[in-house]
């Protein structure tokens, strides 16, 4: 079993449903045990004129393969409704693969790290709900100086649950 952790995001169709509706479908699937869910997030959209997006992270203890959980987790983005239009197009559901214990991985569908998280406050202050901040990553860098590196500006955290 590896940890892993899964960025999520939403910006249409009642964001915080669809988040809460992907951390169920997380809980089925194969050789996977969810084992957290951080708070959700709100900011705007890093491209502009798109709405606000909600964001959270999840862990997960798997025994799937980095190529098998990418495929089960376009399939929630699909279930979801989640539409490939445009590159970083408005969506229902977003679901990344951040860390996958400390494998390096660069295929053509699939590099992790993934390859923004350092720049992007709603994905570091969700992840340090649940990582430990000595956290390395397979890169070498810590997620303590990431977060150092990244302030917590333009994010909203909602109240648990909500
Ligand atoms: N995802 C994007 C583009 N912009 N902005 C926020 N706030 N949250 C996201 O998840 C996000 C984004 C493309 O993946
Ligand atoms: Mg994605
Ligand atoms: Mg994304």
């Amino acid at each position: 079993m590896e940890r892993i952790y899964i960025g999520m995001g939403s910006n249409l169709a009642a964001p915080q449903e669809q988040l809460r509706n992907a951390v169920q479908a997380l809980t089925q699937l194969p050789k996977t045990q969810l084992t957290g869910v951080s708070a959700f997030y709100q900011s705007d959209s890093l491209l502009p004129g798109q709405p606000r997006y909600t964001n959270a992270v999840a862990a997960l203890e798997s025994a799937l393969t980095p190529l098998e959980l990418l495929d089960a987790l376009q399939a929630i983005e699909n279930q979801q409704g989640r539409e490939r239009l445009e590159r970083w197009g408005p969506r229902t559901l977003d679901l990344d693969i951040l860390l996958f214990g400390d494998r390096l991985i660069d295929e053509p569908r699939l590099k992790v790290p993934h390859y923004q998280m350092q720049e992007r406050a709603f994905v570091l202050y969700p992840l340090a709900e649940l990582a430990p901040a000595q956290l390395e990553l397979a890169d070498g860098r810590r997620l303590s100086d990431l977060l150092a590196a990244c302030p917590f500006v333009g994010l909203d955290r909602l109240a648990t649950g909500d």
